[in-house]
């Protein structure tokens, strides 16, 4: 069965692939596993057909037959379940790694997310710089400890992962901020999880999605 998912009609990151459509796109890709897409506008996604997928009225969303499922950290593990290639066999190894899933999503995604909001929506406050300079020190922080535990592997614990393709979904919404640079064993693992011939497509997906939408006016 096909699965569908749902993404921005008009993503705001203006097809950088930030938003979390990239990360289901990119495990379905590292499966091979063919989706089809739903785009949504920002009202379609608060209407009560969308909301009775995800009650938050967010994107992403996924349907396979009678299954809907929201949290796009819940769908790669549903995926991940259901296909060889995104987690270990061995029962230890698997835990582990979905350990690592649950610390992109909980321990290192809450500081980055925290920062690019701010980023985006508060330049004009009086407190911006202050604000800023103590969230900045918290990513650091965070991508220090993180630095520190891949040392001079290529991913976190083993082989490539669903808990690579999360982290490195974290990772890339730092953007052109320069703190991931500041980490070079950091910035290799971006690149090499970007390099992948999955992420490719699933960035390509996306990008196309952008480019028609937005020029269509
Ligand atoms: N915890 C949920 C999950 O992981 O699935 C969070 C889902 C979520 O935040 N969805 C966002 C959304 O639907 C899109 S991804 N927002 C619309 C709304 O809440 O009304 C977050 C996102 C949005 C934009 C950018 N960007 O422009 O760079 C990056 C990430």
């Amino acid at each position: 069965m096909i699965p569908t998912i749902t993404a921005f009609e008009r993503s705001p990151d203006r097809g950088r692939g930030l938003a979390r459509d990239m990360r289901v796109r990119w495990a379905l890709e590292e499966v091979g596993q063919p989706y089809e897409v739903r785009l949504l506008s920002f009202g379609d996604m608060k209407e009560p057909a969308h909301r009775r997928l995800n009650p938050f009225g967010q994107i992403p969303t996924y349907e396979e037959g009678d299954l809907a499922l929201f949290e796009s950290g819940a769908i790669i593990l549903h995926i991940a379940e259901r296909h060889p290639g995104l987690l270990p066999d061995e029962p230890n190894a698997r835990a582990r790694a979905i350990t690592w899933m649950f610390a992109a999503l909980n321990t290192v995604e809450p500081p980055v997310f925290e920062r690019s909001l701010t980023f985006i929506l508060d330049r004009d406050k009086s407190w911006y710089a202050d604000r800023m300079a103590v969230l900045d020190e918290r990513v650091h922080a965070r991508l220090g400890e993180l630095s520190h535990h891949l040392g001079s592997a290529d991913w976190l614990d083993g082989a490539f992962s669903a808990a690579d393709l999360l982290m490195v979904t974290v990772l890339r919404r730092l953007g052109s901020s320069g703190m991931v640079e500041k980490f070079p064993n950091l910035s290799d693992y971006v690149a090499r999880a970007e390099a992948r011939p999955a992420y490719q497509r699933a960035f390509g997906a996306q990008l196309e999605v952008f480019n028609s939408t937005s020029s269509a006016g």
